[in-house]
């Protein structure tokens, strides 16, 4: 467990160059435990709209959850995690709210041809990002910051075939197309990057940065847990709404980070 509460100076240049730094182990076995508990109940639950969660199916091998603080502690205490916050907040350059949670239990695709998989060193299934150099990131006092940062928990082992995330290093800090980086990319797979990380450990990545579910070709299975958290005064992504009834009964340390309640009073740091 880190006791630190900022990241260190090669932890910080790492995310400046790539856009992306891996905190290893930063969740214990208890919280991951917890963590993953909450998800494979939620995947087995029916009645997941009643308690705000949204659910999208990609086939029996591939489940993406949204909206999850309502639905127990562990989630939230993921969302509002005290090493996490304030890192999130040193990227960002200030106070932040959340902005969405997701998790992903996925697994290989039975109807993928292992031998098209094997073609490839990595096989990202889409990559995208949620904001871009320029507007949606800026530079202070010499570092870079976004405005739109993610941190994506691996509740299990990812090594290389069990689809950890594929990213394009150095993608948060270009005004090319979109399209035509990852067209670029895909045709010398030498510029992506595909994490491996132990369960418990934390992707942080400012959404600047094209990234990629990949596909899996072990036979295991993976969960992934993800916060998306931006200043306060941005909007939740829609279908991430916090009820009002819920935000009330939060500590009051943590409501503002949850409901973004502080909106244009934003207190910076760097
Ligand atoms: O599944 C992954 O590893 C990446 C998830 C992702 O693309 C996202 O959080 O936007």
């Amino acid at each position: 467990m880190r006791n630190t509460t900022g990241l260190t100076p090669a932890q910080r240049l790492h995310f400046d160059i790539y856009g992306f730094v891996l905190l290893e182990n930063l969740l214990n076995n208890d919280e991951i435990d917890r963590m993953k508990s909450a998800l494979y109940r939620m995947k087995a639950d029916a009645a997941l709209e009643a308690k705000r969660v949204y659910a999208r199916w990609g086939g029996e091998h591939y489940v993406l959850f949204g909206n999850l603080v309502e639905y127990d502690p562990a989630l939230l205490a993921y969302a509002a995690h005290p090493q996490l916050v304030p890192l999130v907040e040193e990227v960002v350059g200030g106070a932040v709210r959340l902005e969405e949670t997701e998790a992903i239990i996925n697994r290989r695709n039975p109807e993928t041809d292992m031998g098209e998989l094997h073609k490839r060193r990595y096989n990202p299934t889409g990559f995208h990002r949620g904001t871009q150099h320029g507007w949606g990131t800026y530079m202070e006092q010499n570092k870079f910051h976004c405005i739109f940062v993610k941190t994506l928990a691996y509740l299990t082992d990812v090594g290389p075939d069990d689809g950890g995330t594929c990213v394009i290093p150095g993608s948060h800090r270009l005004t090319w197309p979109q399209s035509e980086m990852i067209e670029a990319a895909l045709a010398d797979d030498k510029l992506i990057y595909q994490v491996e990380a132990s369960a418990g450990s934390v992707l942080l990545f400012a959404e600047a940065l094209i990234h990629s579910t990949t596909a899996i070709r072990s036979d295991k299975e993976r969960v992934i847990l993800i916060s998306g958290y931006t200043p306060p005064m941005v909007r939740e992504w829609p279908g991430n709404e916090v009820s009002p009834e819920f935000v009330k009964t939060l500590p009051e340390e943590i409501r503002p980070l949850i409901s973004g309640s502080d909106s244009w009073h934003w207190k910076r740091r760097y």
